[in-house]
């Protein structure tokens, strides 16, 4: 078993992960961002809810020429698995009941998986309310865990451990109102000790801060490389030096 990138997820650093959507890549934009800020960036990841594999693996091509960190499929659906990718996320949407999500996908990916030979990295994806509905939740049929139920939280990420998760990605949703709360994150880091993404909302330096404080491992930015990537390089630096 291949386990180059998971181990990076082990590692003493902080993580920031810039999450591309392939539908909006730009790439005059993209060789800007990473010619200036490329040892900011720990990992990329490449995923939306709507994709092909197609313009999956251009994007994927081409982030690897030009951002110098592993390139991560996190995807919306089987097809979005493509062969140049340094690792994929196998996610379990295990905040929902949708057994699509849950297994069906995944019987889909797998022999793909298996012939391409990637590295696979089994984690529990669990959504968390961010204050809106948001397109993970309306595509996945699926519920969030309330904002203001760590325990819940915490339950489902150790029947995640418990299943042989690796992972786990808490997520507010891209676009959320609200980041994931800090409580939230010390809770399943706590019970689970196992290395905690956290993404979704997150807007700035201080927020990244404080999940990072409160356990998170990786932080993941999307609407921000749209937005104000200046504020990626904040958080990065914030991040980095904790
Ligand atoms: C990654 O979906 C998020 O987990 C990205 O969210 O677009 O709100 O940063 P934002």
């Amino acid at each position: 078993m291949q386990i180059q990138i998971y181990n990076k997820f082990l590692s003493g650093r902080k993580l920031l992960i810039v999450l591309i959507d392939p539908d909006k890549f730009d790439s005059p934009k993209a060789n800007l961002f990473f010619s200036s800020n490329k040892k900011h960036i720990d990992m990329v990841f490449v995923g939306g809810s709507l994709l092909e594999a197609n313009r999956t693996e251009k994007v994927v091509a081409e982030l690897k020429s030009i951002a110098d960190c592993p390139v991560v499929i996190f995807p919306g659906s089987s097809m979005q698995i493509v062969p140049n990718a340094d690792a994929i996320l196998f996610l379990s949407l295990i905040s929902g009941r949708n057994a699509e999500f849950l297994i069906g996908q995944h019987v889909q990916a797998a022999p793909l998986i298996y012939r391409l030979g990637i590295e696979s990295i089994p984690t529990s994806y669990i959504l968390v309310d961010g204050g809106k509905t948001t397109s993970v939740q309306y595509i996945s049929q699926t519920i969030p865990v309330p904002a203001d139920k760590p325990d819940i939280a915490a339950a489902t990420a150790l029947a995640g451990k418990y299943s042989g998760h690796q992972l786990v990605y808490l997520e507010a949703g891209s676009g959320a109102l609200h980041a994931v709360p800090a409580e939230i994150v010390a809770e399943v880091a706590q019970k689970t000790q196992l290395p905690v993404i956290a993404g979704g909302g997150i807007r700035n330096a201080e927020t990244a801060e404080k999940l990072v404080k409160a356990g998170a491992k990786a932080i993941v930015v999307g609407t921000l490389y749209e937005t104000n990537p200046d504020e990626i390089v904040r958080i990065a630096e914030k991040i980095h030096s904790i």
